[in-house]
């Protein structure tokens, strides 16, 4: 059965005690890899219990180099009890990052942009209404459009949706594309888009989240139509990652792997994944083996 691979010195990052504001928990990070660099991007929670998102870069995609204050803070009108759960992408020439902003009244999706992962520029979204998250972009348009999967709060159970936009400010088109399958599987409770879609000959490759009826998280895969992304073609039974390691199964929230990155890199994808709301960890899939649960 097929499994993604940790890598054994795994958490990658583990929370700082001398920085206030990652001195609690380092998780749920986002990647791109470009001109030969692990971009992360990830989200870190200080004695305050507010998350901001900080960064660290690689060459290898398992020593990072970390920055000590945080890339990206919270807006103090909008989202004053942070910024969660970023996930990224190269489009356009620019990385757009999408992430869950959290106020009193509830969760939305957000988007900002950079080209250096230090200076951002916010965008206006109407992305989504209130109680809305695991916003996952795109990384290129389809039929010249935006596209977008996310997850409303309000169905029931909870699955994945798509958007579209022409502008990434204005949104139609949303309908749900994958529920949440079997009561009692592992994924019966409700799912999530994980990493951003990735292209591949075979479709949108989407690794996604599942939660179980006691709140386990596990990582599975299905895969999208190229031309339309609504389409879904094909979802793997199992999951690819669960819950197993210490680092995974004890942690602030406990048994949750949550992948937010995913990058390609000379035929492997190095998939980035917070472990028990705690740690930064990495595990790798061949990806001529991914591909064959698709055949
Ligand atoms: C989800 C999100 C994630 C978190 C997960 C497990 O609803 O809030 O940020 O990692 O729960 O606690």
């Amino acid at each position: 059965m097929f499994k993604l691979r940790r890598y054994p010195g795994n958490p990658v990052l583990r929370p700082e005690p001398n920085n206030e504001w990652e001195s609690s928990s380092v998780f749920n990070p986002a990647i791109v890899y470009s001109n030969g660099l692990f971009h992360l991007l990830y989200r870190g929670v200080g004695v305050d219990g507010i998350s901001r998102i900080g960064y660290a870069a690689s060459l290898d995609g398992f020593d990072f180099f970390r920055f000590n204050k945080p890339v990206f803070t919270p807006k103090l009108i909008s989202e004053p009890r942070g910024c969660e759960d970023p996930r990224a992408v190269k489009l356009n020439g620019r990385f757009y990052v999408t992430y869950t902003a959290y106020s009193e009244k509830g969760t939305k999706i957000c988007l900002a942009s950079t080209q250096n992962f230090i200076s951002w520029k916010r965008l206006e979204t109407k992305l989504s209404e209130e109680d809305d998250k695991d916003g996952a972009l795109f990384p290129e348009k389809i039929k010249n459009k935006y596209v977008l999967f996310h997850r409303p709060t309000h169905g029931e159970p909870m699955g994945i949706w798509i958007g579209y936009s022409d502008n990434l400010s204005d949104w139609y088109g949303q309908k749900e594309v994958m529920a949440p399958l079997g009561e009692r599987s592992w994924e019966g409770n409700k799912i999530g888009a994980g990493p951003p879609p990735v292209k591949t000959e075979k479709g949108w490759l989407l690794m996604y989240h599942g939660v179980d009826e006691n709140g386990v998280y596990r990582a599975g895969v299905a895969m999208f139509d190229l031309e339309d992304p609504s389409k879904l073609l094909y979802r793997h039974p199992y999951p690819i990652l669960k819950p197993e390691r210490d680092y995974e199964v004890r942690g602030k929230i406990p048994r949750v792997v949550f992948p937010c990155g995913i990058c390609e890199v000379e035929n492997k994808y190095y998939v980035y994944y917070g472990a028990a709301d705690r740690v930064v960890c990495v595990a790798v899939a061949d990806k001529k083996e991914l591909m064959k649960l698709f055949d």
